[in-house]
């Protein structure tokens, strides 16, 4: 037990050092740790800015802006995957939110939260170059900037992490308001199905020629690992009430479900056949209001984004 609580804070303690490291340039190492460890607030920011011409995304704010006002604002800016078309007959980049379960994931934590913030669309096949420097190699996407410090904070595992340690931090909220709303770190929370984003793809990219029973089998043994866990007496994985896992996977099990039955060929809704303890834990999750107003994607545009995206990755396997 003293083991694990002491590997977590390690883990968890090198992940924030790493990621601070990337925000804030070269910081002398005990005070990255006690600027990780004690105070977010303290954090550098970033050097860069976007320029105007970057942020060319619409701007939607999860509250009207009577509400931000009376709140002072929004806190966070939450950069996350945007639709591209390419279907019918318009191309080009909507602002619509696009399919990628780390960016829902992030939206739905602040939307639980109720934290005000306003969401960026990046557009994957063009981003920006603050992006690329702020999250190197790839620019990849979910990114938040915390508008309190300037700081960019990179990963949804650490982002969510980075939420759950601000409203912990937060002295204006009851101590019994905090339990209520605290959902765990990842590092402390135990996850079924982690691989499932991985499996699902792999089994997406086989054809009916190249087999793919064992990618199949797999996705299922991970869906296992979830409906195993949840069930009608615990409708969450946390238990009663959803933890950091729950909103962690609820957008990959639902990507993955839409993409078996809607994208793969000869393929089905894996889900609605085989796993009903997940079906009903999926409806839980979705009928959330965080959901609600996190999750701006129609089917189509779910359809087109992971075309596209096997598209990408099928042409970088044939250059290797
Ligand atoms: N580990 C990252 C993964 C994020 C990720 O893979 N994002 C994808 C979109 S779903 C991305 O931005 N990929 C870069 C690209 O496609 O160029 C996280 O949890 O935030």
């Amino acid at each position: 037990m003293g083991s694990k609580l002491l590997h977590n804070f390690f883990t968890r303690t090198y992940t924030r050092i790493l990621d601070i490291k990337k925000c804030s340039g070269p910081i002398p190492f005990y005070q990255q740790f006690s600027k990780a460890v004690i105070n977010y607030e303290k954090m550098q920011p970033y050097q860069l800015k976007p320029s105007p011409a970057e942020m060319q995304a619409p701007i939607i704010p999860n509250t009207t802006p009577t509400q931000q006002q009376q709140r002072g604002g929004p806190a966070y800016e939450v950069y996350v995957m945007g639709h591209s078309i390419k279907d019918g007959n318009q191309e080009g980049f909507q602002g619509q939110l696009g399919a990628c379960p780390y960016s829902l994931r992030v939206l739905l934590l602040l939307e639980e939260r109720e934290l005000p913030y306003v969401v960026k669309f990046i557009n994957l096949d063009n981003k920006p170059s603050w992006l690329l420097k702020v999250n190197p190699p790839t620019g990849s996407v979910p990114v938040v900037k915390d508008l309190s410090s300037g700081a960019y904070i990179v990963d949804s595992d650490t982002i969510n992490d980075y939420l759950e340690e601000k409203i912990a931090q937060d002295e204006s909220i009851t101590e019994d308001v905090k339990k209520q709303m605290l959902l765990g770190h990842m590092s402390d929370v135990a996850m079924p199905a982690a691989d499932i984003n991985g499996c699902f793809f792999d089994y997406l990219m086989t054809t009916p020629r190249g087999g793919g029973e064992r990618e199949e089998e797999r996705l299922k043994e991970q869906l296992q690992q979830l409906e195993d866990t949840v069930s009608n007496e615990k409708p969450y994985i946390g238990g009663k009430h959803p933890n950091a896992a729950d909103f962690a996977l609820a957008p990959r099990v639902y990507f993955a479900k839409v993409g078996c039955k809607e994208v793969k060929e000869g393929g089905g809704d894996v889900v609605e056949e085989l796993f009903p303890n997940v079906k009903s834990w999926l409806h839980r999750m979705c009928g959330r209001k965080s959901w609600r107003n996190a999750a701006s994607f129609d089917t189509e545009s779910i359809i087109g984004d992971m075309k596209h995206k096997m598209e990408k990755v099928g042409k970088k396997k044939q250059e290797v």
